[in-house]
């Protein structure tokens, strides 16, 4: 039975997290959080003392993480959840979803999770900029990338009911 990949991206923030999690157990697919991959492999290359947390280092990331998963992907049925979708091989994901969170919900759950000045600002405008939505649309096919608000618990549970539509359908299309 083929599967489906699926990337989920977007702003720090957004929900991304909430979502897949939640949709890999709706669903029995594998949940990857490529930001704790990193984290799990100490892929780092120093501490940002303005932003207070580690900087990753990008390049293993893309290589490292990139072997790692490749198994997986092949077989199917992944949920990769990341805030950045620039550097995973396009052939990987069936859809592209780009979560949209506006600025005043963003900032309080930011800033609810400690997130302080520069930082904080940030990450704001990445979202006010739709910075990840234009980087999914240049590295994916426009066809496959799609927004989804995510404000609301009710958002989320439309955006669940909408995603799991979808994957239902590509089952039945493509076994
Ligand atoms: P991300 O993985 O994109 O960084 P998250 O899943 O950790 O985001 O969510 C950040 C916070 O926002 C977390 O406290 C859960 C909450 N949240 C996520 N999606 C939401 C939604 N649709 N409505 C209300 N709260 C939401």
């Amino acid at each position: 039975m083929r599967r489906p990949n699926i990337l989920l991206t977007g702003t720090p923030g957004v929900g991304k997290t909430t979502l897949g999690k939640e949709l890999s157990v709706r669903m029995g697919l594998t949940y990857m959080n490529v930001g704790d991959l990193a984290k799990e492999g100490e892929l780092y290359e120093g501490f940002d003392e303005e932003y207070e947390c580690p900087i990753l280092d990008e390049d293993r990331v893309r290589f490292q993480v990139i072997d790692e998963l490749e198994d997986k992907m092949s077989d199917g049925g992944v949920i990769v959840d990341y805030h950045s979708c620039e550097f995973f091989p396009e052939r990987w994901f069936n859809i592209v979803f780009v979560l949209r969170t506006d600025n005043s919900v963003l900032y309080d759950r930011l800033e609810s999770r400690g997130y302080r000045g520069k930082k904080l600002q940030d990450n704001i405008q990445c979202e006010i900029f739709q910075t990840i939505y234009e980087e999914a649309m240049s590295s994916y096919k426009e066809e496959i990338v799609h927004q989804l608000a995510s404000n609301t618990p009710e958002d989320m549970e439309q955006n669940l009911e909408q995603i799991i539509q979808w994957i239902e359908q590509w089952m039945k299309d493509n076994n």
